[in-house]
């Protein structure tokens, strides 16, 4: 049995390259890898990799995460520039003992010593994008912190029961240089106990951190709670956290798989899309919320025309 899922509409190619990986017989690492890279490749996804959203000082920054369920080992990187794909990094380096999470140029001296491939993340689009920005900011126009900034989250388990979680970012837009969110945090952005099973989150990460997320999540998959329980019961926890401080619910979206291969999702926004892929097949899937409580359910493409 293998499973896999991944935050986001943009998910679903690499997913669905990743589960035909794990149907052959290949290792939860290698097809999670391919998952996210397939995302950070494609300059179309304006949150993740190459022409990624940049800080405000118009360089892009990125974050990306990783873990080994086996081995609870993690690798990450942060605020890193140049780097080709960061979960390539994120991912080298969960297997060290020490010095696993690496912060600015640290991280690209790293992806050097490691071989790996670097390269200006920013494109036409993205400095076009930043020139706008700072105009509607020089011209006072209110941004708001929720413009598009998602993160790519993939959990995968393989036939041999092996589980692995990666997460890839460039955080907020217009970020502060060196703002680093959730996304390369373990606990917070992702957590995974191939005991157990693996969860990810995405949305503001400074809301994310403030409840440990994921690791929440996966601390209710080993108390006896399925994938969704889990995400439902963890996403509870921390809009009751927000409400009781007064401050309103947040934009905060969470996956989870459990080591059965049960997918679970939860999210405060009105809509949530998630891939997911099985031996029945990749596809998308929703999270709505709706005067009724969370649906979840299969979404057509033409259904999430306009979200990521
Ligand atoms: C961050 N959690 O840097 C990321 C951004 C994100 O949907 O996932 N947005 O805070």
């Amino acid at each position: 049995m293998y499973a896999i899922i991944g935050t986001w509409k943009m998910s679903l190619q690499g997913l669905t390259e990743a589960r035909d990986m794990l149907a052959c017989g290949r290792n939860a690492a290698d097809a999670v890898e391919r998952a996210i890279m397939c995302v950070e490749d494609n300059p179309a996804y304006v949150s993740v990799g190459y022409g990624a959203l940049p800080a405000r000082d118009g360089r892009v920054l990125l974050d990306a995460g990783w873990m080994d369920g086996q081995t609870l080992r993690v690798g990450g990187v942060m605020a890193a520039e140049n780097l080709r794909n960061p979960i390539r990094a994120a991912r080298l380096l969960c297997g060290r003992e020490t010095n696993c999470l690496l912060a600015g140029r640290g991280a690209e001296q790293f992806a050097v010593s490691a071989g790996l491939p670097l390269r200006d993340m920013r494109t036409q689009g993205s400095q076009a994008r930043w020139r706008e920005a700072m105009q509607a900011l020089a011209d006072e126009e209110p941004l708001t912190a929720y413009r598009g900034h998602d993160t790519v989250c993939v959990i995968g388990l393989d036939a041999q029961g092996r589980m692995v979680a990666g997460t890839s970012t460039s955080g907020l837009f217009l970020k502060e240089p060196g703002r680093v969110g959730d996304s390369p945090l373990v606990g917070s952005g992702f957590y995974c106990d191939a005991r157990y099973g693996g969860a990810a989150a995405t949305g503001l990460g400074e809301d994310i951190m403030r409840g440990c997320l994921s690791y929440e999540a996966v601390s209710l998959m080993r108390r006896g709670a399925s994938a969704q329980e889990a995400c439902e019961e963890a996403l509870r926890g921390l809009s009751d956290t927000h409400r009781r401080l007064g401050e309103d619910a947040g934009s905060v979206s969470l996956i989870a798989l459990s080591a059965q291969g049960g997918f679970g999702a939860a999210t405060t926004l009105p809509l949530f899309p998630f891939a997911v892929g099985s031996a029945q097949g990749a596809y998308l899937c929703a999270a709505r919320t709706t005067p009724q409580g969370l649906a979840i359910g299969p979404a057509a493409p033409e259904e999430l025309d306009g979200v990521d």
